[in-house]
């Protein structure tokens, strides 16, 4: 049995993803409202992938004998000045979350409680990749610039993305 410690920081990282994935959405929103259809495709993709993550979190805190309470969720930002300016925010938001992910894998190594142990090794690979797009996205972006057609590429782009 994990300790009651443990289960409270699970479910603090499971709300921690639903918020996540309220911020990509409010992402997609403003990019949608801008016409700018592939930006918001991608980060409507990516806070499917959240919610994902969060019923994730959600089944093991079953599965080890907690019971999952669902915290109210802050309400996100609404406006980002362009493309650099949300996808820069979305790096820095991933950045915090493996942070986060990697206190709590050393938790559950601290307590032996080996099952969540394994549970969070999924988690630490996924933040690689998640790091990994966003920081890809931020460079495509810093090259072009402002220029029009550069973006616009991009766009077309991040409205390839499947799942
Ligand atoms: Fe964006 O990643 Fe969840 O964990």
């Amino acid at each position: 049995m994990v300790s009651e410690k443990l289960l409270q920081e699970l479910n603090e990282q499971m709300n921690r993803e639903f918020e996540s994935a309220y911020l990509y959405l409010a992402m997609s929103a403003h990019f949608d409202a801008e016409n700018w259809k592939g930006s918001a495709h991608w980060l409507r993709e990516q806070a499917k992938e959240e919610l994902e993550h969060a019923m994730k979190f959600y089944d093991h805190i079953l599965e080890i004998g907690g019971r999952p309470i669902l915290k109210n969720i802050a309400q996100p930002q609404e406006e980002w000045k362009g493309h650099l300016d949300a996808f820069e925010a979305a790096l820095a938001h991933e950045k915090k979350i493996t942070a986060h992910i990697h206190d709590l894998y050393n938790m559950a190594m601290e307590e032996k409680a080996h099952a969540t142990t394994i549970f969070l090794q999924w988690f630490i690979t996924e933040q690689v990749e998640e790091e990994n797009s966003a920081e890809e996205i931020v460079m495509l972006l810093k090259r072009v610039g402002d220029q029009p057609q550069g973006l616009f590429m991009i766009d077309r782009q991040l409205g390839a993305r499947s799942g």
